[in-house]
């Protein structure tokens, strides 16, 4: 059996704040306009919230109190992916004509093992969860197949874990970059993954409960789809019925993200088709 225990807020965000920091360029080279263009505007915002709401000193200290431990749980990651990816990724797709995006999320890891299609994502000898087989093509936006595509996908396993992200699982469990064939299309096996819940024990917890809001994403497939002279897609996939597809606290769910899974013959899982369409680069 597993010894997957609770990820901890502070071991998961201390991950995703060192993960962020290796990976992600910054836009160092923004206009002090521009800088003083959107900075100004968030203090305005924060500024007139307080005039209009009456903010209190004890609201200002809570405030600043929980902003300060945001950052010593290393959840900033999570804290703007969830409450704030999703406009900047709605700005920046605002122009595809392919597959919808949708945001990636804190968990990301790039190079994860290749495999070639078919493949079984990595996973434990006795993974727990339903089969599930996601099968489809990578074409352009004209319709014609992709040569050469690369599906990137990870997810959280049948109790809502991510590998490196919490702690009892094998380094790349649940994490594939799976090669297309000649006609673009992939046959992926992997397990259904579970609904998601944020840590609780966290700064970004406490806030959840303090509001009474709840700290569930409906269960999801994270992708990145790539193919050579087309804009690469970050996407996420859903699966219907799930109670959080239109309540996610990440407001990333679209309708055009909704799997439509059929159970396979013989109570052998499920499997699905899903196919991408990539916009040529620009
Ligand atoms: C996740 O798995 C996720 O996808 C997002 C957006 C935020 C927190 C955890
Ligand atoms: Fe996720």
């Amino acid at each position: 059996m597993t010894t997957e225990t609770q990820a901890t807020a502070a071991a998961s965000g201390a991950g995703a704040t060192a993960r962020f920091r290796e990976n992600k360029k910054f836009a160092a080279d923004a206009s002090q306009e521009r800088v003083a263009t959107l900075a100004g505007r968030v203090i305005k915002a924060i500024n007139e919230t307080v005039l209009e709401e009456r903010v209190s000193y004890d609201e200002y200290n809570a405030f600043k109190a929980w902003l300060i431990q945001v950052g010593e749980d290393g959840e900033w990651p999570l804290f703007l992916d969830v409450w704030v990816e999703h406009s900047v990724e709605e700005v920046a797709n605002a122009n595809r004509h392919g597959s919808k995006g949708t945001i990636e999320g804190p968990y990301y890891i790039p190079n994860a093992p290749t495999l070639r299609t078919p493949a079984t994502l990595p996973m434990r000898e006795d993974e727990p969860g339903t089969a599930l087989l996601l099968q489809g093509q990578v074409r352009n936006t004209a319709g014609e197949p992709l040569l050469g595509a690369l599906i990137e996908l990870w997810h959280a396993d049948d109790r809502g874990f991510y590998s490196q992200f919490a702690p009892g699982l094998p380094e790349w469990n649940l994490r594939g970059s799976i090669v297309a064939d000649e006609q673009g299309k992939f046959q992926i096996s992997t397990v259904q993954p579970a609904p998601y819940q944020i840590p609780t024990d966290g700064a970004c917890g406490a806030l959840i409960s303090a509001a009474g809001w709840h700290a569930w994403r409906p269960a999801h497939l994270h992708v990145k789809v790539s193919a050579p002279g087309h804009q690469l897609i970050t996407t996420q996939l859903y699966f219907p019925g799930d109670q959080h597809v239109d309540d996610d606290i990440a407001s990333a769910v679209k309708p055009e993200l909704i799997l439509v899974p059929t159970e396979r013959a013989g109570g052998n899982g499920r499997e699905v088709t899903y196919d991408f369409i990539l916009d040529p680069e620009d």
